[in-house]
């Protein structure tokens, strides 16, 4: 029977919300304990955390001060960037500031004076962290959305980048994509990346001024128009595959590659109306700490989540030391509400010494050794603890002992090695004539040719004789009249008949009609 405290306990998180706490106390017929559930932080206005870049150098308008104009007010260019004052400078950050007064304050570019050259600009948002977006990115843009643009993301920290969406007023003509809409989308296609037309065409720039990447209408796929239904959303991030990737980024890159236009052509004669200007960049998400906390914070210049399940690392990544018993897992949206904490091993349970280094998630107990050891160790390590490299294998110096990559295979050449085994550094034994880590070479004075042999003939000791020449070190090409390894012997000494020096006075005819003979058939072969 359980107490009335676990009961309420239990209630707990559904009352505050889902996923919202990683642990409570609860009192069973055992008595009190802990009990574990997966957990997530709350979502975060994420452009509190954010470093930005601009590029190209000098995209940013105002050095040297710049007159220019709107596409309402054509006409008046009276309005100025100037860097070096700060009422008309136009800086990155005002992209992310708080705009309490009301009164917009945009990051401006350059006009577009070197039209028909593309003016394009880069703004790459990077948190050095992984984020999982919970709501619609929103970009607000003053004067005007760009008639042309795309949006990158990146989940290592700016390695590399893959597209998001793209934008245009013609998507065909700029990307050779046909035109969708998220809203009709399907469950089966809930991550596909696609170009829109909607938020790229002229309306009049004080009317329409958000360019969005819709997070909310792809939840809505799974959990309904209100997202009335989490749970189905968080099943199918379960399930799906590569669904909670899509959604996880640890940078973003607006690519701008055409100012808006003002729903007509580029009008050379007045380019001071062409520029970007971008008020706002609303990122909304989460840390992403793999279901095992639900804290994060903003230390050192960096998100990190506060592990929890006696995990650790940036994202809980990994199990913290000595807890490595098992192998490290995410938590679970699954099974409702509450999930799984999929925490890692804490000692105390079964086999509490049993360190593995995340190599094996079991161990077992031999009577007659009165030991504790790893079963089936992974990643090929081999030991008590996992804590060696199987033969064929050596300890990666670079990588920590609970590391995936921690075993580096010899790879020993067949031909040229001993064995497949080799020393700590990865050197291979190797056998007479062959060198190298892996002895797939030979040392001076010998060729390869399905292992190491010694040279026959080179160009300073083992010269070839009478003119011999030598063949890839491994034989003497020799004159006619001689033979021999170095074509050290004269045919004449060897075979008094055939003797080509000093021609026999005694030959038959019927030796020289053999010989003619034997010229005959080799012209003809020849031939
Ligand atoms: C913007 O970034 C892309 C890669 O994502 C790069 O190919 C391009 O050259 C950059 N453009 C500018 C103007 O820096
Ligand atoms: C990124 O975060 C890691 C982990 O918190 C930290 O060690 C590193 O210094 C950070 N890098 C930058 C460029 O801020
Ligand atoms: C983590 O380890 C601590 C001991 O340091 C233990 O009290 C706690 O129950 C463990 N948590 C989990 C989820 O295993
Ligand atoms: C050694 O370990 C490091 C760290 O995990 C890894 O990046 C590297 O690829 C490993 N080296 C080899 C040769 O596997
Ligand atoms: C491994 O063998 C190489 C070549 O024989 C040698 O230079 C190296 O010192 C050896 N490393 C160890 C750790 O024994
Ligand atoms: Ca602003």
């Amino acid at each position: 029977m359980l107490h009335l405290v676990a009961l309420l306990l239990h209630c707990l998180p559904l009352a505050m919300g889902q996923y919202d706490i990683c642990k409570s106390w609860v009192t069973t017929d055992d008595g009190p304990s802990w009990e574990f559930y997966a957990c997530q932080p709350k979502a975060m206005r994420m452009k509190d955390y954010v470093t930005v870049r601009v590029d190209p150098a000098g995209i940013t308008c105002g050095d040297p001060p710049e007159r220019f104009c709107t596409h309402e007010n054509p006409y008046l260019c009276s309005d100025e960037c100037d860097a070096s004052n700060p009422d008309l400078a136009h800086p990155p950050k005002l992209m992310f500031d708080s705009e309490d007064e009301g009164l917009a304050t945009y990051w401006q570019s350059v006009t577009w004076r070197r039209y028909p050259e593309p003016l394009l600009a880069n703004i790459t948002l990077s948190w050095n962290k992984s984020i999982e977006l919970t709501d619609d990115i929103v970009i607000t843009f003053e004067y005007g959305r760009p008639t042309i643009m795309m949006l990158e993301k990146s989940l290592d920290n700016g390695r590399t980048w893959h597209p998001y969406q793209y934008y245009a007023d013609d998507c065909m003509e700029a990307f050779s994509m046909p035109a969708r809409r998220v809203r009709d989308l399907s469950t089966t296609s809930a991550n596909r990346v696609l170009c829109t037309e909607e938020y790229s065409r002229w309306a009049g720039s004080k009317k329409e001024k958000t360019v969005r990447f819709e997070v909310r209408d792809r939840f809505a796929i799974f959990a309904g128009p209100d997202l009335k239904n989490m749970d189905n959303l968080y099943t199918r991030l379960e399930s799906a595959k590569g669904l909670k990737d899509f959604f996880t980024v640890t940078d973003l890159r607006m690519r701008l590659l055409r100012p808006a236009l003002g729903g007509t052509y580029v009008q050379r004669e007045n380019l001071y109306k062409y520029f970007y200007a971008v008020s706002n960049i609303e990122v909304t998400g989460r840390c992403k700490c793999n279901l095992h906390a639900n804290l994060c914070t903003f230390k050192e210049g960096s998100l990190q989540c506060e592990c929890e399940h006696n995990t650790t690392g940036q994202d809980c990544g990994k199990c913290k030391k000595n807890f490595r018993s098992r192998s490290w897992r995410a938590g679970s949206y699954l099974p409702l509400p509450n999930g799984s904490p999929n925490a890692c091993a804490a000692p105390g349970s079964a086999y509490g010494n049993c360190e593995c280094y995340g190599h094996s998630n079991r161990c077992s107990y031999i009577d007659f050794l009165n030991v504790v050891t790893c079963v089936s160790c992974k990643h090929n390590t081999r030991g008590q603890h996992c804590q060696h490299c199987r033969l064929g294998f050596y300890r990666n110096s670079s990588a920590e002992l609970d590391d995936e990559n921690v075993c580096i295979e010899c790879n020993c050449n067949q031909i040229g090695s001993m064995h497949d085994r080799c020393n700590e550094t990865g050197y291979c034994e190797c056998k007479e004539g062959a060198t190298g880590p892996k002895c797939d070479d030979c040392l001076p004075n010998y060729y390869w040719r399905q292992g190491c042999f010694p040279n026959v003939c080179d160009d300073e000791l083992l010269l070839c004789q009478n003119g011999g020449t030598c063949y890839q070190n491994q034989r003497c090409i020799c004159p006619v009249g001689f033979k021999g390894v170095l074509c050290q012997q004269s045919r004449c000494e060897a075979d008094k008949k055939d003797c080509d020096g000093a021609p026999s006075t005694h030959s038959s005819l019927s030796t020289i009609l053999l010989g003619v003979l034997a010229l005959h058939l080799r012209g003809w072969v020849d031939l």
